[in-house]
């Protein structure tokens, strides 16, 4: 049974359970019906709804939040219930009962560390092939690992995946070979095809609406390439965090981290240079 952490092996010592032994080892695991169908349903309803609203709202007062909705169709749910609250008090609700639940199913199926992450937790739509994220890892792709060191993203569909619309490709395994490679600062953090080639061979599940895909934030990964010009898929992206002794390894992820953000061509130091250029010699009109 996938519901229960602690499975107690002969001599009564508790052991993880296999989605998070799965998660450890290969960074990656599917929990089918992660929630049940009703709660699901609701959820999917939920998200509808918000999209419905945010997409009819002339004036959205969080600037984060109105502008991931208006660059990429993303909802952020660090802003979301205070906005919810003001306008709609019932979806407020709603949303806050499906946001537990997710919760409450992590701790059941992962463990009781495990916290909900709003400030890097969205909604998106994903509208067509015109949307599709590439190959990266969210530590540097989705600016996580600047923040937290031991964070997952419980991916869930609200529409079938992996047939008509696409799922997420992931590398299994794949992230402890990222835990050792530097993270990338620019605006371009996405990795190339001979890249993640190398990296091994990659899977993208089939998911129904209620399923998980739950993943490390150095799992290499992305939109699975399928669908028609004018899908349209929408998904949540939950991440949860846990508190960590910081590793030999995490402390070197961090300095490499900032390293970069330093040093990198288009890192701090660059920047400062630049406009120390700039401002030694003008660019001549
Ligand atoms: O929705 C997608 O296709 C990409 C999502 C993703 O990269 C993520 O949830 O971290
Ligand atoms: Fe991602």
């Amino acid at each position: 049974m996938l519901n229960n952490l602690h499975v107690d092996d002969d001599r009564g010592n508790a052991r993880m359970t296999r989605p998070a032994e799965q998660l450890a080892t290969d960074g990656v695991t599917v929990v089918r019906g992660f929630l049940a169908p009703d709660d699901a349903a609701d959820l999917r309803r939920t998200v509808y709804e918000v999209y419905a609203l945010l997409t009819s709202s002339q004036h959205v007062p969080n600037r984060r939040l109105a502008t991931n909705f208006r660059v990429w169709d993303g909802v952020w749910l660090k802003a979301l219930p205070t906005f919810l609250r003001r306008d709609r008090p019932d979806l407020a609700d709603h949303y806050e009962r499906a946001r537990r639940l997710v919760e409450a199913q992590v701790k059941r199926t992962l463990g009781n560390e495990w916290r909900f992450f709003p400030k890097r937790s969205y909604f998106r739509r994903h509208l067509g092939m015109g949307k599709k994220v590439g190959w990266h890892i969210d530590a540097d792709g989705a600016t996580i690992f600047k923040v937290a060191a031991s964070v997952i993203n419980v991916w869930l569909p609200l529409e079938a995946v992996g047939g008509d619309l696409p799922s997420l490709e992931v590398v299994p395994r794949s992230h402890t070979i990222m835990r050792g490679v530097p993270m990338l600062t620019g605006a371009h953090r996405a990795r190339d095809d001979a890249f993640v080639s190398a990296a091994g061979e990659s899977s993208s599940p089939q998911l129904q609406l209620g399923d998980a895909l739950i993943f490390d934030q150095f799992l290499l990964h992305r939109t699975q390439n399928a669908g028609s010009s004018d899908a349209v898929r929408t998904s949540c992206e939950f991440r949860f965090v846990r508190r960590s002794v910081p590793s030999l390894q995490t402390l070197s992820g961090w300095a490499r981290y900032h390293w970069n953000a330093v040093f990198s061509s288009d890192g701090a130091l660059a920047a400062a240079a630049k406009r120390c250029l700039d401002t030694i010699s003008p660019v001549k009109q």
